[in-house]
């Protein structure tokens, strides 16, 4: 599948590359790292976001390069005509890219490099490999068969990706081939000190103060098998802080030794008001099927899904008996 994949691209002089909504450390990083690397091999390469990177990742190199301008790109694809690429990377199914999908999908070829369970690829060309533990990983060994030089800023985007989608190296989905990449990528010159500083000693007040909130809600089932938390948007209101400040709460709950399955409920405003869910297990536990129930997705591990129309409660009493059926399968 690689040697494919190099095959396309070194044929191609230009390369849109995109990624899901609210995109996440794998996802920023597989991006702007792919962009990196590219452009060290000539190309010409569109780095495309719906909406602008969360503030989390503003440590990483080159989000300043980030287009979010959907009409730029496509008149962008147009004057390439058949000299172009559009790659989605880390998408585990075409509604994550939002509503961009349709239009970049006009894009040919359009490719999918991605490692969600279940993605079933709506690519031309689909590089899908569940049992990786990052699109990042992934990345990487796309970069070793092009042949280009990793730059730093390339290592500290790929190894970035791969820290946070293994929570540290802690996964099931961490493998030797994990360690050897992020290995290779700190030969490279990334600095995993400076990344873990930029991605876990970036607290404010008011997400402490929420994360006090947060565990206030907190509630175990199934002789505390089952961690559940909660955040409104009224805890979000009265500490200044928006959805954003809730990535790696989940974290708690899951932290517990008991705990097999952790879950967090969020309360949704705008345009569609609703619930989205956040699914996290250890050990044999599948949140990705208990996921699916709910036409939501992820991996075995961490999965999530969400509800429009609904309320916080309505989800809890849905959700909960099927957590305990997960338990028991
Ligand atoms: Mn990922």
């Amino acid at each position: 599948m690689i040697d494919q994949l190099v095959k396309g691209i070194r044929a191609k002089e230009n390369i849109v590359l995109a990624t899901h909504v609210r995109p996440d450390g794998d996802a920023l990083g597989s991006l702007l790292g792919l962009a990196t690397i590219l452009e060290g091999l000539g190309k010409r390469v569109v780095r495309y976001l719906e909406e602008p990177a969360p503030g989390l990742y503003d440590f990483l190199p080159h989000l300043d390069l980030v287009e979010t301008d959907l009409g730029r790109v496509l008149r962008f694809a147009e004057d390439c005509v058949d000299d172009i690429i559009c790659i989605t990377l880390d998408c585990g199914d075409f509604s994550r890219l939002g509503r961009s999908g349709p239009e970049l999908k006009r894009i040919h070829p359009f490719w999918v490099i991605d490692h969600h369970q279940g993605n079933t690829g709506c690519g031309d060309l689909n590089w899908i490999e569940p049992q990786r533990s990052s699109t990042g990983e992934m990345v990487y060994d796309l970069a070793v068969g092009l042949g280009g030089d990793i730059s730093k800023e390339a290592a500290d985007c790929l190894y970035t990706a791969i820290v946070t989608d293994t929570g540290s190296f802690c996964y099931d989905s961490t493998t030797e081939h994990t360690f050897a990449v992020a290995g290779n990528l700190v030969a490279c010159g990334a600095k995993p000190a400076v990344i873990s500083q930029g991605l876990h000693d970036c607290s404010t007040f008011g997400r402490l103060q929420l994360m006090q909130q947060v565990l206030g809600t907190l509630k175990s089932f199934c002789k505390n098998q089952i961690g559940v938390i909660r955040v409104t948007q009224e805890m979000l209101e009265s500490t200044g802080t928006t959805l954003e400040d809730c990535e790696g709460l989940i974290n708690l709950p899951r932290s517990v030794k008991k705990v097999r399955v952790a879950a967090f409920l969020k309360e949704i405003s705008g345009d569609s008001p609703g619930v989205s869910v956040s699914l996290r297990a250890k050990g044999d536990c599948d949140v990705a099927k208990v996921a699916a129930k709910f036409n939501g997705g992820g991996h075995r591990n961490a999965a999530g899904f969400k509800m429009s129309g609904t309320s916080l409660n309505q989800v809890h009493d849905t959700l909960l008996p099927v957590l305990e059926q997960a338990l028991s399968a």
